[in-house]
């Protein structure tokens, strides 16, 4: 109760920061998206990660205000940079369950890119498979009006959830996410690294981007890219930083 009254002081005392973990195109050696990842800077705990109060959030309704401020900031501080010339750059922002399924949600996040004067098409929006299969006929609805707009729509932790495939010839995807356990298991001789390659056959015949997530090592770099990957994300590239250290990134770049 004491954290449930935290966030709620967090998310009126703009305690809520939005950091940025790099995508890099492997085509062209740069950055070419950022993954906006909620933190928390608690007063008294220090920086907290998702895991430690995202699930309260969702809870507790507070998901809502928390997802709305967080989109708010990443627009706001990504728009500035895509204004400023690097008109390419993809913004990535996860959505969770309730979002989604709310039947005004793709009305409403069109209203807030146009009000913080954002280009729908630098924005993408992840969604699990489980969202996705939760309430196909919802959620169908809503992507199909964001994708109209010119949003991307990802598939996060792709392979992980329990789902059929139909939904990738279904439904407006643009991306796949790798997930993470499928890239930690490339290693010489392990039978994981099959299912990457699967999976980035598939989106090659789908004409679906791949987004390899988890990258930590150059030797899953060195894979990805023999089999052409497009983009990759991990904590060889570097960990999710606040957006003045992620603006440096950028400019070193140009
Ligand atoms: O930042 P970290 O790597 O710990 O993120 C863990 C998970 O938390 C992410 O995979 C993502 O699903 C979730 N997450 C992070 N930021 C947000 C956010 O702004 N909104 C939602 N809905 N989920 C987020
Ligand atoms: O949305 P998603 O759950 O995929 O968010 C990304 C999560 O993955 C964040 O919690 C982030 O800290 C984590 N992450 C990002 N890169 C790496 C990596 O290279 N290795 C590991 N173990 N975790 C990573
Ligand atoms: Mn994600
Ligand atoms: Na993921």
């Amino acid at each position: 109760l004491t954290l449930e009254r935290d966030l709620r002081r967090a998310i009126s005392h703009g305690e809520l920061e939005v950091h940025y973990q790099p995508q890099v195109c492997l085509r062209t050696g740069e950055v070419g998206g950022l993954e906006a990842l909620v933190r928390w800077r608690h007063p008294q705990r220090g920086l907290l990660q998702p895991a430690e109060f995202l699930p309260l959030a969702s809870e507790t309704n507070l998901i809502a205000e928390l997802s709305h401020q967080v989109l708010t900031s990443a627009c706001e501080e990504v728009g500035q940079w895509i204004a400023a010339g690097y008109s390419d750059l993809r913004l990535a922002v996860n959505l969770s369950p309730v979002q989604v399924e709310h039947p005004m949600f793709a009305r409403r996040l069109m209203a807030q890119l146009r009000q913080a004067g954002f280009p729908p098409g630098n924005l993408e929006i992840e969604i699990t498979e489980n969202v996705i299969m939760n309430d196909l006929e919802k959620v169908s609805q809503t992507l199909r009006e964001l994708a109209q707009q010119g949003i991307r729509i990802a598939v996060d932790d792709f392979g992980t959830g329990y789902s059929s495939l139909n939904y990738l010839h279904q439904l407006p995807i643009h991306i796949l996410k790798v997930d993470r356990s499928f890239i930690q298991s490339i290693r010489a001789g392990n039978e994981g690294a099959c299912i990457v390659d699967a999976v980035i056959a598939m989106a090659k015949g789908l004409k679906l981007e791949i987004v390899a997530e988890g990258v930590e090592n150059q030797d899953q770099l060195d894979y990805l890219r023999a089999r052409h990957c497009d983009h990759v994300q991990g904590f060889l590239f570097g960990r999710a930083q606040p957006g003045p250290v992620v603006q440096k990134l950028l400019d070193g770049q140009l």
